[in-house]
């Protein structure tokens, strides 16, 4: 879920990460304060639809992921865009900083944050699929050989 489409451009490289492990999933744009009532609709039939973890993102005030995680049970993880008045710096407060009782697990600003989200997604589910398990630990090992092969 994203709060706008000017998300899109920075929230692709989650799908395209989600993509790369064949992981099935929606992508929606759904405002916290846009759209409360389809946001909040969308979330909390989402389990039964059966969905198994949500990715919030959102810029400025950035209250999207906070909103998901109050209407499911499911891991939410958020995704703090960067703003153009305060840098993300406003997104990323306003996602991490949830009082105790309804956790978002807050990634970074941007691009690592989005696509973080999508790895730490596939990782909670390789938590129950061996074979997910399987393709994490080839994405890492992959992701390692490059580094060491780099040239200067
Ligand atoms: C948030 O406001 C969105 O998530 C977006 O990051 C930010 C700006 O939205 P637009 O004004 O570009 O639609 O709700």
């Amino acid at each position: 879920m994203m709060g706008s489409k000017s998300d899109w451009d920075v929230m692709q490289h989650c799908c395209l990460t989600l993509d790369e492990f064949g992981i099935p999933h929606e992508k929606r744009v759904l405002s916290a304060h846009r759209t409360p009532h389809a946001a909040a609709e969308f979330v909390s039939t989402g389990e039964a639809r059966g969905l198994k973890v949500f990715i919030a993102a959102a810029g400025g005030a950035a209250h999207l992921a906070g909103v998901v995680a109050a209407h499911t049970i499911l891991p939410v993880l958020g995704v703090p865009m960067e703003s153009a008045a305060l840098k993300g710096m406003d997104s990323l407060l306003s996602t991490v900083q949830m009082p105790a009782g309804i956790p978002v697990g807050t990634l970074a600003i941007g691009k690592a944050g989005a696509t973080n989200a999508a790895l730490l997604a596939v990782a909670i589910l390789a938590t129950s699929d061996a074979a997910l398990r399987e393709k994490l630990h080839a994405f890492r090992k992959s992701q390692t050989e490059k580094i060491l092969a780099t040239t200067l």
